[in-house]
Formats: structure tokens, C-alpha cells, sequence
């Protein structure tokens, strides 16, 4: 029998309870870009923690979503991506906002209802309580929502209570060996993590008025030994999202570039060199075919 554990672990919620942020605390290292606005994660990303005889294994599935816009080819991807992720994992991570257990909640627990291992339910935000007496009876009506293995109250942002969130994933891990090498972080190429890094700027600094159907292409991945020489694409539906992404005399696009440079240098460990464009690629997130040959398929 391996003295190791070793084990995937799904992490679902409604978008916005704070997936991204949980993964990346746990991981102590930026893998999953976060925002504000929702839908920000499109594909699964796998971050990989090995520590104390155990390797767990993450995927952070892009928001479960019931929504309007369900004909549209990126969503039909993004939900097929989620509800595969929960059949195939040892754990499943079902993290809700401890403000308000909403009805697009309740859609998602439908699907981890259906999921074939422990559900661990974790109770994210709790720094925003003022009233901590809230959380009791929180609690209590999750408990009669379903079985959960665990109900953990945790703060993703603030750091509270995720060791234990964590001591109680890896006792469900199976008794096994690791997977991938001890200092491996994600399975993800330095060009998807280069990409999502310019697309997390993006979706940051620019308002309601730039929809979600913004991608990046990466053209350019190359390394002098000094440096890294990164040049990304952005691609945009209209011309007008092209000029707000571009801001005046290049102002917007200069920022996005410098913070994503900085962020690319701390995950690299170099130096980078960032080029950006935008063009228009008119209606590419309404195309199965383009969003192939951009990557999304899974
Ligand atoms: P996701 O859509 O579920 O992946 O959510 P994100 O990780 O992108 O987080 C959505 C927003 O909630 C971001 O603005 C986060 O900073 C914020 N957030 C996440 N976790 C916490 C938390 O524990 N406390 C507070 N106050 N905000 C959080
Ligand atoms: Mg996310
Ligand atoms: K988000």
C-alpha cells in the first residue's frame, strides 16, 4: 500500500463565490486569474499542490451557469467543461457565498448532487460577516440541503481556516502515488499562463462596456536566455471594443501590457519583453470551429 496520497479534487460554485481565489490561495501561487466579473475562468485549469506526503490536484472548472445565453458555443463549452469536471475527481469542493444561498446555488448543487465521491461544502467570505451570529443558521439550512462530507466556513482572500479546508480534502484522497513530479505547479504551457495573464488585466481594467468575448492569442514565445520575448493578440467582436481596449493614444492597452509583463516576470522568473495587439475577429465566440483553433476544446 503507497504511503503517499494522491487524488483530483473539483472545486464548483455559482461564478463569482470565489473558485479562483480558493485555488490560488491554496496553491500559494497565482493559476487561476480572478475579477470581479463573472465567467472571468473559461477553461479547466489543473494546479497541483505536493506537501507532506500528499499531492492534490485542482481543477478549477469555469462557472456552472444556467443562463440565457446558452446557445452561444462558449457556453455550451464552458458548461460541458464543469459538469465533466465533478464525474471524474475524488472530491468535490462546492463553494457558496455565506451572504445568500441564491437559486443559481441550487442549480449547481442539482450537479454535484449527482457527483460520485465526498462533497465538501465551503462556506467563502466570511471576512465580509459583521455579524458572525449569521453563519449558524447558514449552516444549519445546508445541512438540509444534502449530506456534505464537511461544511468548512472559510475567508479564500483573507486565508482563514483553508488548512483545515485542506486537511479535509486530502483525508479523501486515495492512498497512491503521485501523479506528477513534487515541484510540478500546473499542467497548463507557459503560453496558456502568459495568455490568461493578459486576458485577467483586460477583464480588470476595462468597465461593463467590453462583453466577455475577448480573447488572447499568444504569436510570440520565445527566450534569448536573457529574457523572455512574449507577443499576445488580442482578439476583440467590434471596432469600437478595439478602440476602448486600446485607450487614448494606446493609454489603456499600455497599462494592460505593463501589469501583465510584471505578472508574467513573477511566474516566469525572468525578464519579459511584452508585445500587445488587437484586431477584430467578428463573431468568434458564436463559432465552434474558431474556438477549436483558439484552443477551446476539451
Ligand atoms: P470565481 O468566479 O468563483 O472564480 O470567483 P473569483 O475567485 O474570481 O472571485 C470573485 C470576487 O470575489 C473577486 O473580486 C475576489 O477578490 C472576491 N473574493 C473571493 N474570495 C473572497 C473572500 O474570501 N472574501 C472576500 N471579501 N472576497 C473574496
Ligand atoms: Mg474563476
Ligand atoms: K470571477
Amino acid at each position: 500500500m503507497s504511503e503517499t496520497r494522491c487524488g483530483y479534487v473539483a472545486i464548483v460554485g455559482r461564478p463569482n463565490v470565489g473558485k479562483s481565489t480558493l485555488l490560488n490561495h491554496i496553491l500559494g501561487q497565482k493559476i487561476s486569474i480572478t475579477s470581479r466579473k463573472p465567467q472571468t475562468t473559461r477553461h479547466r485549469v489543473l494546479g497541483i499542490k505536493t506537501e507532506n506526503q500528499v499531492q492534490s490536484i485542482f481543477v478549477d472548472t469555469p462557472g456552472l451557469h444556467q443562463n440565457d445565453d446558452s446557445e452561444k458555443a462558449i457556453n455550451r463549452y464552458m458548461n460541458r467543461a464543469a459538469s465533466s469536471a465533478i464525474k471524474d475527481v475524488d472530491v468535490v469542493v462546492f463553494v457558496v457565498d455565506r451572504g445568500k444561498w441564491t437559486a443559481a446555488d441550487d442549480w449547481v448543487l442539482e450537479q454535484v448532487k449527482r457527483a460520485p465521491c465526498p462533497v465538501i461544502l465551503a462556506v467563502n467570505k466570511v471576512d465580509q460577516m459583521d455579524d458572525k451570529s449569521s453563519l449558524l443558521p447558514f449552516i444549519e439550512a445546508a445541512e438540509q440541503k444534502m449530506d456534505f462530507a464537511d461544511i468548512v466556513p472559510v475567508s479564500a482572500l483573507r486565508d482563514t481556516n483553508l488548512d483545515r479546508l485542506e486537511a479535509c480534502i486530502n483525508e479523501r484522497l486515495p492512498k497512491d502515488d503521485w501523479f506528477y513530479d513534487e515541484d510540478q505547479i500546473t499542467d497548463r504551457s507557459s503560453r496558456f499562463m502568459a495568455a490568461e495573464l493578459v486576458r485577467e488585466k483586460i477583464m480588470r481594467q476595462l468597465g461593463a462596456e467590453v462583453p466577455y468575448e475577448i480573447t488572447v492569442e499568444i504569436e510570440e514565445f520565445s527566450d534569448s536566455g536573457k529574457s523572455l520575448h512574449i507577443g499576445a493578440l488580442i482578439l476583440v467582436e467590434r471596432e469600437g471594443q478595439k478602440r476602448i481596449v486600446i485607450g487614448d493614444k494606446g493609454s489603456r492597452l499600455k497599462l494592460i501590457g505593463q501589469e501583465a509583463r510584471l505578472d508574467m516576470e513573477q511566474m516566469f522568473e525572468r525578464k519579459v519583453m511584452l508585445k500587445l495587439w488587437v484586431k477584430v475577429k467578428s463573431g468568434w465566440s458564436d463559432d465552434e470551429r474558431a474556438l477549436r483553433s483558439l484552443g477551446y476544446n476539451d
